[in-house]
């Protein structure tokens, strides 16, 4: 067969690109056509994604593919639960906010009083975090509620651009489930939870699986840019489920991490886990591609490197990711550790002097250096992993063989040997590219050029070259494992 390309466009939090991907029936392809950042922009108190300039740079990847030949699809994959709302035209009634905008604070709490934290986890399987779709609402809806009492469509973000291409409104099922509005076990929208809370059901769109064909480039675009028609694919639209389609894994049972900005940590299984123990160590269930769904703990991730580095930069000393890893492995290891999942960590700002903060007060070797403090970055990471791989353990009852680290984090090798070391499993790394392996796998499907995920995640193995780190210093890691859980 020859091979037949499609556009897979990926937005994360901090940028996006838009990659094209090949299959000829064997293996896959993927390349670059155009990568951009994704700066939100603050104005006024609110900290607002800048929604016009990603479509405008998805443009410009898609005018870029015209040298490429024929292009039979294309599909969007983002981060997950912020939004847009339409009104009746269509039209944006607003700027679409950032999850790490101000306006949740304390709305969480305020919900939970009243309906209930262990209905609600019942109910939507997610943990229960205030960047959650729900929460958001509920803050629109005390503070600024017009846009919402106009609304008649509410879009999760890559549905959003899915719209912008095709003029489809969907809810694609595996961003559906970020929200904490959608019943998990039902793979319906939880109206009864909407209603309970004044939040208007009529705005949600129906949910549909992913890989699924939902309409073709609209005639207009078509002609603003002078590409001919193509279709538009609803494919795992949630970046984290679409990374996982791309596990190359052989094994039935397996732990993944998706590492990027964020490091989602779990497994794949056939049904959701909602149970007095996934509740009491906070783990989400999220849907996944042809029915399965992952079971995992959201964890803080390489947010604490990227924003430490964009705080050097501040301070006119900029280094490469690949620089500060060096400077990392040369530090003594575990002299330090954080809880990176304290609340503090997670606001834009200086994460360095909030990391010597919290090492003062838990009275240990106050990190100086950015090769120290990305190194403390890393350990602590690699021990919340540890610490998440015992919950889900417990949860599911299951021992797994292997942990496949998949996303940016693939690249350093000093946190994937610690996640080793700190887990005493085997880590298997990559692909660094998961998400757009996934976008594009899932797009082929869609097409009918594979007959499912499990031919597909086949291909992809025989596509890739992994790196295998088997873990090490077990001892050492099993005291600092211990000192880990004693600073929580
Ligand atoms: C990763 C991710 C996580 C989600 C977080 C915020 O990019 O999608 O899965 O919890 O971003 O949306």
């Amino acid at each position: 067969m020859s091979e037949k390309q499609v556009l897979a466009v990926d937005y994360g939090a901090s940028s996006g690109r838009v990659m094209l991907g090949g299959f000829d029936g064997a293996s896959f392809t993927i390349s670059e056509l155009h990568r951009f950042p994704n700066d939100p922009v603050k104005l006024g108190d609110t900290m607002f994604w800048d929604v016009l300039r990603l479509f405008f740079e998805m443009k410009q990847g898609i005018v870029k593919s015209k040298a490429y030949g024929e292009i039979s699809g294309i599909g969007v994959d983002t981060w997950g639960v912020d939004f847009g709302l339409l009104d009746r035209e269509g039209r944006l009634l607003d700027n679409p906010v950032h999850y790490r905008d101000g306006r949740t604070d304390g709305m969480m709490e305020k919900t939970l009083k009243m309906v209930g934290r262990d209905p609600l986890y019942e109910l939507t399987g997610n943990q229960l975090m205030e960047i959650n779709t729900l929460f958001q609402l509920m803050a629109v809806k005390e503070r600024r509620p017009e846009p919402l009492e106009r609304a008649d469509a509410l879009l999760l973000m890559p549905d959003l651009f899915q719209y912008f291409l095709s003029g489809a409104k969907i809810s694609e099922k595996s961003i559906a489930s970020t929200t904490q509005m959608m019943d998990m076990r039902q793979g319906k929208w939880a109206f009864g939870l909407l209603e309970s809370l004044g939040l208007q059901a009529g705005m949600m769109c129906d949910i549909l699986p992913g890989a699924v064909r939902t309409g073709s480039l609209r005639p207009e675009i078509q002609k603003e840019l002078g590409v001919p028609a193509m279709e538009v694919i609803a494919v795992a639209g949630h970046d984290t489920q679409s990374a996982m389609a791309a596990i190359p894994a052989r094994e039935e049972d397996f732990l993944f991490i998706s590492c990027g900005t964020w490091g989602l940590f779990g497994t794949e299984l056939p049904e959701p886990v909602i149970s007095g123990m996934s509740k009491k160590f906070n783990i989400t269930n999220e849907a996944g591609l042809e029915g399965k769904y992952a079971f995992l703990k959201n964890i803080i991730g390489l947010w604490l490197i990227q924003e430490s580095r964009r705080q050097w930069i501040r301070e006119g000393k900029e280094y490469g990711f690949g620089e500060l890893e060096t400077k990392a492995a040369c530090t003594e290891p575990l002299k330090s550790l954080i809880n990176p999942d304290a609340p503090e960590f997670v606001p834009s700002g200086d994460i360095p002097e909030r990391i010597r903060q919290f090492c003062r007060k838990t009275r240990q070797p106050v990190p100086q250096s950015e090769g120290e403090t990305v190194c403390c970055i890393d350990q602590s990471l690699a021990l919340a992993y540890r610490k998440a791989m015992d919950e889900i353990r417990a949860c599911t009852g299951k021992q797994y063989p292997v942990i496949h680290l998949i996303g940016g984090g693939a690249q350093s090798g000093l946190l994937c040997q610690m996640t080793a070391n700190a887990c005493g499993l085997p880590v298997v790394a990559g692909p660094v590219e998961a998400t757009v392996y996934g976008n594009t796998m899932a797009q082929f499907m869609a097409l009918g050029e594979l007959n499912g995920l499990t031919q597909a995640r086949c291909a992809l193995a025989d596509t890739l070259h992994t790196v295998v780190y088997e873990p090490c210093d077990r001892e050492i890691w099993e005291e600092a494992y211990e000192r880990y859980r004693e600073i929580l």
